[in-house]
């Protein structure tokens, strides 16, 4: 009932920080335009295999005047892979631990970034080049208010436009951009890429560097698969210049969760030049976040420590909607106050100073093994934590939840 939200509610409030009053509003009334990028890593990024750079447009990036980039961002997915990356930038809540949230809670209620996005004019939708009941998107995007959503239907694949999943990512940006210029203004567009997926395979000519030379297959076609998501941005950026729809909106792009699992983790030591300890193996859980507002001049390397449970907040601040009386689990990771505290979502966690993972104590920063007892006060926090979100799926608390008010709706009626 209601009053376990107020003790949801409660947790919520006691770890909220107020938002960045300098970012507040600088991104106001502009296009929103994400993209989802599939399997992004960030160890890719800044980097050379054998000589080649991998990400050439991204590292561009995050030098760039108006870009700011986050290196310690990490992803929190669980089973549902990119539906869970969703899951967690539309409601700033967790997945959920034992099954894809996707799937088991679509007939919720939520409180998503769309539909509030919505309520302030914007038109909303998602663009994806798949069948639209994959991962069950058709049903949770009616549930989290979105208007609208291009699948695999609006799309046209011409010869030589589909690889592996399917459509390639060029073409894809390409209608998608194409969408955008028939859409009311401002939107909320989210792209959702599909290249870089497993078994990352390519053809030729989209080969644009050669592969890895480790004994794993699938950690050397994903250098290439890589450098080709890289491509497809940059032609995205390109299109959105020529169709007129850059200057007036803001691009985000986050990396949806891992693509090399730890099933490759000897090929990885060879690319590393390391063990893959399982502190290693918790920062390879890093994956791209950057904020890119043309004309800004706000750029910069941000090595605050965040995670996908803070997109929604750190957003909607720059787009200067007021959050504050939403059930978020994150904060805006430009608050000055930011509280540097991740949680995956199997319950290993990162702060400024140390890294739980493996049932170990790591020091963040140099891998050495801590004593256990310099995490153990954070181990609790972070179940506790995992089960206030479980709660508000599993029990569907956000029904007595009254979001124009934020105030509780008494279950009795
Ligand atoms: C499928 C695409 C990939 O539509 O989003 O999903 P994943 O396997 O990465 O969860
Ligand atoms: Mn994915």
């Amino acid at each position: 009932d209601s009053s376990q939200l107020v003790e949801v509610n409660n947790h919520v409030r006691t770890h909220h920080v107020d938002p960045s009053e300098e970012m507040k509003g600088i991104a106001e009334g502009k296009n929103l335009i994400i993209v989802t990028m599939e399997s992004m890593q960030t160890f890719t990024i800044n980097a050379e295999m054998n000589g080649e750079t991998v990400t050439p447009f991204l590292n561009e990036l995050t030098e760039d005047e108006d870009t700011i980039y986050f290196p310690n961002f990490y992803h929190q997915t669980g089973l549902g892979k990119t539906s869970d990356s969703e899951f967690l930038l539309e409601n700033s809540l967790y997945p959920l631990g034992g099954s894809a949230v996707f799937f088991t809670h679509a007939g919720n209620t939520y409180n998503s970034m769309a539909e509030k996005l919505g309520n302030e004019g914007y038109a909303t939708n998602v663009q994806h080049a798949n069948t639209k009941s994959f991962w069950n998107r058709d049903m949770m995007y009616d549930s989290m208010g979105i208007d609208e959503f291009h699948d695999i239907e609006s799309y046209e694949i011409g010869e030589g436009q589909a690889v592996n999943w399917g459509m390639k990512d060029i073409p894809f940006f390409e209608q998608s951009v194409a969408h955008m210029k028939e859409m009311p203004q401002p939107f909320y567009s989210r792209l959702i890429t599909l290249t870089n997926h497993f078994p990352f395979t390519l053809e030729e000519e989209d080969k644009l560097i050669p592969e890895f030379d480790s004994n794993s297959g699938t950690l050397n076609r994903f250098f290439q698969t890589t450098r080709y998501l890289d491509e497809a941005v940059k032609e995205l950026f390109d299109e959105l210049k020529e169709q007129g729809l850059y200057e007036n909106s803001v691009i985000i792009l986050y990396g949806d969760h891992y693509g090399i699992s730890e099933n490759h983790n000897a090929a990885m030591a060879q690319y590393l030049g390391k063990e893959i300890t399982p502190y290693e193996s918790a920062q390879l859980q890093r994956v791209p976040f950057f904020v890119h507002i043309p004309g800004s001049g706000e750029g910069h390397i941000n090595e605050k420590i965040g995670a996908q449970i803070d997109l929604r907040p750190t957003l909607l601040n720059l787009l200067g909607v007021d959050a504050g009386s939403d059930v978020q689990f994150g904060n805006d990771l430009f608050a000055p106050d930011h509280e540097e505290f991740v949680i995956f979502r199997d319950g290993r966690f990162v702060t400024e100073n140390y890294v739980f993972a493996g049932n170990k104590c790591y020091e963040n920063g140099t891998g050495e093994i801590m004593n256990f007892e310099f995490c153990e006060p954070h181990i609790d926090e972070a179940i506790a934590e995992l089960e206030y979100s479980d709660n508000m799926i599993i029990k569907d608390l956000l029904r007595f939840y009254d979001e124009e008010t934020g105030e509780l709706i008494d279950s009795e009626k």
